[in-house]
């Protein structure tokens, strides 16, 4: 804002002055325009693109986690006089990354466009300052990043933070990541806590946990979909296979048939595995999908 309000300054003093000094001046505040400030339209020219960048944080805190649904919202503007289409570029230094690196878009003058951006760190992310930079025409915005010491799971689950991928996901209420967040409660069912699959009635779909270094594991806990409004009988998973992956093989370690309880524990001999999953078979559901509230594993 202190860049438009020293440009109007600039161009009413400039009314005033000799055409020498108008000359002088007018130098200036082509300086200003090249900064970010912009110039009163000339007679006869269209109205020269204004664009503004802001952010509704003045510091977006982000915790190594998956799931974690943090970041802020892109204030893009354009503040001048005529409707443009305008590009933004969005930048975040590795490992770091955004939900987006382009936002492209239709703004009529004196519009602005709110858009969220996610901003996600992968385990092991080193703590400490980053910052995104957006940048549209001369137009500049830096956004500091704080990320968070990742944290460290203290019962035992080995699935606990650790990536998750599937073989589809229900988005954006039913990510896969949502199976490892902690959350068992079905009643939060629709809200990132758990993973459904996106083919319906389409089987077989697949929930994986791959581990940053190989993990002696015993048991795995799947917690599908199990409350009043959608009963496991119902609507939870009902046969599936547990696999874990022994180093480049996976070996089917345990069978779950006919299920309508929503939590079963299968534990096997214990093996050192470099990733584990479920390959869901068929829901209680006819038709239906795979749904998995929570995805634990132990050693034992
Ligand atoms: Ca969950
Ligand atoms: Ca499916």
């Amino acid at each position: 804002m202190r860049g438009k309000a020293m440009t109007r300054t600039l161009w009413r003093r400039l009314v005033g002055l000799s055409r020498g000094r108008k000359a002088a001046v007018a130098g200036a505040v082509i300086a200003l325009v090249a900064i970010g400030g912009t110039a009163p339209a000339v007679a006869g020219r269209p109205a020269p693109t204004r664009l503004s960048l802001a952010s509704d944080v003045s510091l977006v805190q982000v915790n190594p986690i998956p799931c974690a649904n943090q970041g802020f919202q892109l204030q893009f503007g354009n503040t001048g006089r005529a409707d443009v289409y305008a590009d933004a570029f969005l930048e975040v230094k590795a490992p770091l990354t955004l939900s987006r690196n382009l936002v492209s878009s239709y703004l009529p003058a004196g519009y602005t466009l709110k858009v969220p951006i996610t901003v996600t760190a992968p385990r092991g992310t080193a703590p400490g300052q980053y910052t995104i930079t957006v940048r549209s025409g001369e137009s500049r915005l830096s956004v500091p990043v704080e990320v968070a010491p990742g944290p460290v799971d203290t019962t035992g689950n080995l699935a606990r933070y650790v990536p998750v991928t599937a073989s589809s996901e229900n988005l954006p209420s039913y990510p896969a990541c949502g199976a490892v967040d902690g959350d068992r409660d079905s009643n939060h069912w629709a809200t990132t806590t758990g993973w459904n699959d996106a083919n319906k009635g389409a089987f077989p779909d697949w929930l994986q946990v791959t581990f940053d270094k190989p993990e002696t594991i015993g048991r795995v806990d799947v917690y599908t979909l199990d409350s009043t409004k959608y009963p496991a009988a119902k609507y939870g998973l009902r046969d599936w296979d547990v696999q874990v992956r022994v180093g480049a093989d996976w070996q089917t370690v345990a069978q779950v048939r006919g299920n309508v309880a929503g939590q079963v524990s299968s534990s096997f001999t214990p093996l050192t595995a470099t990733a584990f999953r479920i390959v869901t078979l068929t829901s209680n559901e006819t038709a239906g999908y795979s749904r998995v509230v929570e995805l634990e594993a132990y050693a034992s």
